[in-house]
């Protein structure tokens, strides 16, 4: 192996290859390949033809050399924001999603992203290029001096780092192979600053590379660990199944509702598993959750973690006496880690496997007669959905001055239903809570949020990923707080030209405006805003299109315009400073609300 002089090339910025008189190009033998080369090679190799990132030292060379061979980089204002677009166009995809960031700043920036990945079980790969190992490890205070490695690990699923050009195959294999298999998730992969001008023979390099093979096995559940799950559903007379983003991220929508119908099951979806089934499907009990959560004695869930979104399987939601009661209900469970069982209260009929392949095994033993649940439990369910969805329509009608969330979001609604194919992205307290009951999905994979973490700033990170993936149409639904978190990537949606419709619920502050400093004191509430924000100017700066709507009629409009024109825009809507209540559905966990 040859290896080049030490320091960090990676920042020269030549455009055109320099062609010397020994037939050298960019400084590089024709029959020698570098680093830059082989991370191309090794990408393209694997499919993967997207990369989302910031440039600077010492990859913005890398950015170039990526574009040039052909990978579309999307070059994004802060790495935060590129790392949820990278984990969405993972969770869209079933490839993992790459983010690509500078040294120590830049890679704990997109750190947020990867560990979020992590927890909601998102491939991807964070790589960020990182300054020298000899003087990082004896902390002689390099640029950027940071060990990212060890830093990665506790918040990724593995974390690898490459010092050598011919290993560049084996670490872009292996975080491959570690994004997708099993249990998907974040994988962190360090490429310090001198591998990326390193040469090796270019036959050698070649063969070094790896085309991941099948890089997320089909995982067949057990005959009888599907047979258990059967007789235990067969058994139930109020029988429920969950689907979580699990489900909608395994891809396998036919033989999921066709399990759903054929079982005549009453399901819920978890707020990414809307629309994998459409929402007005008459099967649903989303309009009924509190009364079927508790009532159910059977629950199937399908790629559903029972984590405090489900309130830990037990408890008061669960129709327990106290908190820590698990009750007497029984639990199905499809999940491909094997450790997700028993992980909160008993699960007593534990299927291991991808979701496909469970759910199809599971369809191929019950046959065509399966008996359908008890027509008490179908009934008491129906009329529950109609007296929820009777009280919804009424809040839906109302037309107050100024808007309110119900007011504005039933147009967000019609926008939705006219429009099956758009994405929808949603973040917020209340914006996120009233849009997730509020607004019908009818296609899989349509809605992106906050997921496990209710993590604020994933808004136009996840738009653009969505926009570039799909080349679908996107709505964003923003709290006004929560779009404060990644406001400036509106410069990247005009960048790029992309079709998304970003629309602002508008009420001075986070989760309400009204509130006042009581001290006497000279500084705002910290839960207040700048009354009246313009913030439709901050997408016109970019040349987007930014509307200010104050009714409903002007919202409809303009996202009317949005969808038909699919240039970016930005609707302020304008709402009510008092409509909101603290932390939207989940007041109950900020802890004054847990002492009461
Ligand atoms: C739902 N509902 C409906 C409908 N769909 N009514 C009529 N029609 C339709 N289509 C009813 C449903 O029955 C519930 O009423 C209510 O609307 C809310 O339904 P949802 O959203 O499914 O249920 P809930 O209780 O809010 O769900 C719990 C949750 C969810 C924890 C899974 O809140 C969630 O995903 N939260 C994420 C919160 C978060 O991350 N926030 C970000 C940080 S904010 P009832 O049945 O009468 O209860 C920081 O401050
Ligand atoms: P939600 O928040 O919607 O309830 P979670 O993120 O809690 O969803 O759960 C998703 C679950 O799905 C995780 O436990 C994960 O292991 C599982 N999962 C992800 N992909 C697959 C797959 N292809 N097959 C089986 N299980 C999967």
């Amino acid at each position: 192996m040859v290896e080049t002089a030490t320091k960090p090339a990676a920042t020269t910025a030549e455009d055109t290859p320099k062609v010397t008189r020994s037939g050298e190009i960019n400084g590089q033998s024709q029959g020698e390949i570098d680093g830059f080369q082989l991370i191309i090679d090794a990408l393209k190799l694997n499919g993967i033809d997207t990369i989302f990132g910031l440039p600077g030292i010492p990859i913005t060379d890398l950015t170039r050399k990526l574009q040039r061979a052909g990978l579309r980089v999307i070059s994004f204002r802060h790495e935060q924001n590129a790392g949820y677009a990278a984990s969405i166009a993972g969770f869209m995809t079933q490839k993992p999603g790459v983010c690509l960031t500078v040294s120590a700043p830049g890679f704990l920036n997109g750190l947020t992203a990867l560990a979020n990945a992590t927890t909601n079980c998102f491939p991807m790969i964070l790589i960020s290029g990182s300054s020298e190992r000899e003087i990082v490890d004896l902390q002689q205070g390099d640029y950027e001096e940071m060990d990212q490695v060890a830093i990665a690990r506790p918040h990724a699923k593995a974390a690898f780092r490459v010092l050598h050009a011919e290993d560049i195959g084996v670490g872009m294999a292996r975080a491959i192979r570690a994004a997708l298999s099993g249990r998907p998730g974040g994988v962190y992969l360090d490429l310090p600053a001198k591998l990326f001008p390193q040469t090796i023979d270019a036959e050698l390099g070649r063969k070094s590379l790896i085309k991941v093979v099948d890089p997320a096995p089909r995982q067949i559940p057990a005959p009888d660990a599907v047979q258990r799950a059967l007789e235990l559903l067969k058994s139930a007379k109020r029988p429920l199944i969950i689907l979580g983003k699990g489900a909608a991220y395994a891809q396998a929508d036919a033989d999921i509702r066709a399990l759903v119908e054929k079982t005549g099951i009453p399901y819920v979806p978890m707020s990414m598993a809307k629309g994998l089934l459409p929402d007005t499907h008459e099967q649903s009990a989303a309009a009924a959750r509190s009364y079927v959560l508790p009532e159910a004695d059977v629950v199937l869930l399908i790629g559903a973690r029972l984590n405090w979104l489900l309130s830990h399987g037990k408890g008061k939601t669960w129709g327990g006496k106290s908190p820590k009661d698990w009750g007497d209900r029984k639990f199905v469970q499809i999940d491909i880690s094997p450790q997700e069982a028993d992980s909160n209260v008993p699960i007593d009929a534990p299927v291991v496997g991808d979701i496909g392949s469970c759910v199809s095994a599971m369809l191929g033993a019950i046959g065509s007669n399966w008996p359908k649940p008890p027509a008490e439990w179908l009934n008491a369910i129906a009329e529950r959905k109609i007296k929820n969805v009777a009280k919804m329509t009424e809040a839906l009608a109302n037309n107050p001055t100024p808007m309110n969330f119900h007011s504005a979001l039933n147009v967000v609604r019609d926008i939705v239903k006219a429009n099956p194919d758009a994405i929808l992205v949603n973040e917020g307290a209340n914006a996120l809570d009233f849009t997730r009951s509020i607004v019908d999905m009818y296609k899989p994979r349509k809605r992106l949020d906050v997921g496990t973490w209710g993590v604020m700033g994933i808004g136009m990170g996840f738009s653009v990923a969505a926009a570039v993936v799909s080349g679908e149409q996107v709505i964003a639904v923003e709290g006004d707080s929560a779009f404060g978190f990644s406001g400036m990537e509106v410069e990247t949606l005009c960048r790029y030209n992309l079709p998304v419709c970003i629309v602002i619920l508008n009420n001075n502050g986070v989760y309400r405006g009204d509130e006042v400093n009581t001290t006497g004191g000279r500084d705002p509430s910290p839960l207040v805003f700048v009354k009246g924000a313009r913030y439709e100017k901050l997408m016109e700066a970019f040349g987007g299109v930014g509307v200010l709507a104050t009714t409903p009629a002007e919202l409809r409009s303009a996202m009317q315009e949005a969808m038909r024109s699919r240039k970016p825009t930005l609707i302020n809507a304008v709402i009510d400073e008092k409509a909101g209540t603290e932390s939207g559905r989940i007041t109950s966990l900020n802890p004054t609300a847990k002492k009461k």
